[in-house]
């Protein structure tokens, strides 16, 4: 398995062969052993191990900065802010190592304690994205740590040499086989799920399916966050060039590549002024090279991600849309795609149905704001939108109309709180939420004991 800098493709950046099946389930084997041990450490232990995985990574924050940047090319500034955010997850989990385990009930009989307690799962699989190499990665395996489960982590090939610097850091806090990197493809994968106690996922909408089918059949706890096609609504009082800021960057940033990124942007009356305006603020995104402190639009992964985007405007064009910007312009070697604004789409064109992973988004018009959310809400897919406009009473009955796990007002679809609950509706998400307290529900397991007094 070979992992290659998209801005510059000659460049490897690790090889390293995939984990065999066998190799996963020998590394379970372990992993179970130090689950028995790590779930016995004192909570005030397990707290202290995450603050110093935290000051782990923050001591090293500007070399991780270089290795996103160099391995996955997400642009310098967002690649530094994903640093932090990671360095900030592990210390929020780490204080939720103390937090109570359950809660005492009145119990039936009289004079009986009535509790519930939660309790550790056991091996947990993570099955990550090359997109938030550090966030996603820490927000799955800090909680699951801090309650005390052991991690095995299967990244995606395009961001293993992240990942298994991820290892050294934060494995380097924890005792031996708490936390293992397993580098590899669909065969590790499915050997991690076939031997982990409770699953977590983020990726494309297939391989999560396949995941849940085979997690059900297992009886395993499974959480999987897959492909969004967010819109944003512009109400005809909202502030137009706000709007317009906001949404090019929530749909071209890191050159689109984030499940929360708007794909589709509704725009309810006459969709002249504000299709100016972001036109506009797309042509001041500075696009090129992600090393560049400046530049907020590198490459896209790789060369099938490029191609994807070419065939979507090619799609685009041949059914009458007009292509605003974008298309065709790009800088070689690398994998760079200019951002690209579609309008006049036919409504069943597959850029309004399917998720492509780039920096492409199309302007839909709609009549009034009922029509608005029925576009909004007319897809498979249920993960974020946002509305802008300045009348609250217009805020709050377009967010109760909306279908999707997240909504925001005046805010950009793309970026996440890692202290509340994330996840959607449909086929964005399925089981539970990840992320904030919800985090706990689903990497413990809860048991409700009563002791009845002597009579
Ligand atoms: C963000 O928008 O900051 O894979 C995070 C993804 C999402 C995370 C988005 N699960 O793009």
């Amino acid at each position: 398995m070979v992992s290659r800098s998209p801005q510059n493709p000659a460049d490897v950046v690790v090889e390293v062969p995939a984990t065999s099946p066998e190799a996963v389930r020998q590394a379970a084997t372990r992993a179970s052993d130090a689950y028995a041990r790590w779930s016995a450490v004192p909570a005030l232990e397990r707290a202290g191990a995450l603050e110093a995985a935290a000051g782990a990574l923050d001591s090293h924050a500007e070399e991780l900065t270089g290795l996103v940047v160099r391995e996955v090319g997400k642009p310098r500034s967002e690649a530094a802010a994903e640093v932090q955010r990671g360095i900030a997850i592990l210390r929020y989990f780490a204080q939720q190592a103390l937090d109570p385990m359950g809660e005492v009930l009145p119990g039936s009989p009289p004079g009986a304690l009535l509790y519930t307690h939660r309790r550790p799962r056991g091996i947990t699989g993570l099955i990550t994205p090359w997109n938030f190499p550090v966030a996603i990665p820490l927000w799955k395996a800090a909680p699951a740590l801090a309650f005390g489960n052991s991690v095995l982590l299967k990244p995606s090939p395009e961001a293993t040499g992240i990942a298994l610097r991820l290892a050294e850091l934060v494995g380097a806090t924890l005792p031996p086989q708490t936390f293992t990197v397993l580098p590899g493809g669909g065969a590790t994968g499915r050997a991690v799920v076939e031997s982990s106690r409770v699953v977590s996922f983020t990726g494309s909408v297939a391989v999560g399916r396949d995941i849940a089918g085979l997690a059900a059949e297992l009886g395993t706890p499974l959480q999987a966050e897959m492909g969004g096609l967010n819109a944003s609504i512009i109400v005809p009082d909202a502030d137009v060039e706000r709007a317009a800021t906001t949404i090019a960057g929530a749909a071209m940033t890191y050159a689109g590549q984030k499940c929360t990124a708007t794909r589709r942007t509704i725009v309810v009356g006459d969709p002249g002024p504000f299709t100016d305006a972001l036109v506009g603020a797309v042509e001041r995104l500075p696009v090129g090279d992600p090393n560049d402190p400046a530049t907020l639009v590198g490459p896209v992964i790789s060369e099938s991600a490029r191609a994807r985007v070419d065939q979507a405007a090619a799609e685009a064009r041949s059914l009458g849309g007009r292509l605003l910007r974008g298309g065709a312009a790009r800088e070689e070697p690398g994998w760079f795609v200019a951002p690209t604004l579609v309008d006049n789409l036919p409504a069943h064109a597959q850029l309004l149905h399917e998720e492509v992973f780039g920096p492409v988004c199309a302007i839909i018009p709609a009549a009034d704001v009922d029509e608005a959310a029925a576009i909004t809400n007319g897809v498979a897919y249920g993960l974020v939108t946002s509305v802008f406009t300045t009348d609250l009473d217009r805020a709050l009955s377009l967010v109760a109309k909306i279908d999707t796990g997240l909504i925001r007002v005046n805010a950009p679809t793309s970026g996440v709180d890692f202290y509340a609950p994330f996840g959607g509706e449909k086929a964005s998400s399925a089981g539970p939420r990840e992320q904030g307290k919800a985090a706990r529900d689903f990497y413990t397991s809860l048991h409700t004991v009563t002791i009845a007094p002597r009579v």
